[in-house]
């Protein structure tokens, strides 16, 4: 029976993981951050909670002894998933982004090379670190890196110093360069949730106050579904090599789009039921343009898509 630990494990991927890797007969650890309130923070795992194989570690991974316990623990697989994930956030407070989503995953790679080599790793890189693509093409796995947030910043150290524990410790490192992906266990801050919930409030209050408030709806974003993903990064894990991987649809929408496609599930006019340009969610520099190049997980990884772009905004709308 393999052991895995998942950090991050109340997240959306998190959770939609655990369920993946309990139904392949792993036994499950989840590493859980304690803090605010537990039934609103374990929501997306309720229903794991208690199933055998599957155990919540309390831990921080800002802590030393949380990752020292980790090392000592010398799992077969690690995924490690958390992070401070939000791109807009980020901006407020760019030192706990670095240091969550960079130094802390640096010191799991030392804690890791230290104590459990034989450990092999997934870590969750970013679409974002790639900032603006050009218009019309899609990034692959060499593409440049020129990320244009704190956020970003954070997950290219991270991601290249995951490379540089790869080659020189010969570890198996696994990054998953995941663009965006959604579902009904999204967090409602991002902004395919915010629409979904925010247009079926306005379908049922339509009034100027329950109108969705959003920033620029004009950025293009390669979206599918969070289940898709989650297989991609456990089939990533089970190659013989340890490599780098665009988990993407290779269609891009704008935010414009999603709006259009949430309001006619609720059958409401999206010009009525949200106003654009929010100077509150209009971020100080965003990424125009993204969308990826899914090839190689296509042909190395036989990773395909079960959702398509509508599916995923009805999966997400819980409709
Ligand atoms: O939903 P978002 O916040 O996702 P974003 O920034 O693309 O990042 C997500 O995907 C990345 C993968 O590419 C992950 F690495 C990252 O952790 C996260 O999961 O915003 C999408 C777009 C942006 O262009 C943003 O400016 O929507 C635009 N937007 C417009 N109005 C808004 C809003 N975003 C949010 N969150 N809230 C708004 O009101």
């Amino acid at each position: 029976m393999k052991r895995a630990l998942i950090t991050g494990v109340c997240g959306q991927d998190g959770s939609y993981l655990a369920e993946l890797l309990l139904s392949k007969g792993y036994k499950v650890d989840g590493l859980d951050r304690p803090g605010g309130d537990t039934t609103i923070r374990q929501r997306n795992i309720t229903h794991l909670i208690g199933r055998v194989n599957f155990k919540l570690v309390p831990g921080d991974m800002l802590s030393l002894t949380t990752l020292y316990d980790i090392g000592m623990r010398g799992y077969d697989e690690i995924y490690h998933l958390a992070a401070q994930s939000h791109v807009g956030q980020s901006f407020e407070d760019p030192i706990l982004t670095v240091s969550v989503n960079a130094t802390a995953t640096m010191k799991l790679l030392e804690v890791l090379a230290r104590l459990s080599k034989h450990t092999k790793l997934y870590f969750a890189a970013s679409s974002e670190m790639f900032g603006d693509i050009v218009y019309g093409e899609s990034a692959n796995e060499q593409h440049p890196l020129m990320g244009k947030s704190p956020y970003a910043v954070s997950k290219i150290a991270a991601f290249n110093m995951c490379h540089i524990y790869r080659k020189v410790h010969k570890m198996f490192i696994v990054c998953g360069i995941a663009f965006n992906h959604e579902s009904s266990r999204r967090g409602d801050d991002f902004v395919t949730k915010k629409i979904a919930l925010g247009v079926k409030r306005y379908a049922n209050y339509p009034h100027k106050t329950t109108r969705v408030k959003l920033g620029n709806i004009s950025a293009i974003r390669d979206w599918h579904h969070a289940k898709d993903t989650v297989r991609g990064m456990w089939l990533s894990m089970q190659h013989e090599k340890a490599s780098d991987y665009i988990f993407a649809s290779g269609v891009g929408h704008t935010v414009e789009d999603w709006l259009n496609e949430v309001c006619k599930i609720y059958d409401v006019d999206p010009n009525k039921a949200m106003i654009k340009n929010q100077r509150l969610y209009v971020r100080p520099w965003d990424v125009d343009y993204l969308r990826g190049n899914p090839f190689n997980a296509y042909n190395m990884l036989d990773w395909t898509l079960t959702y398509n772009f509508k599916q995923t905004v009805q999966e997400v709308c819980g409709e």
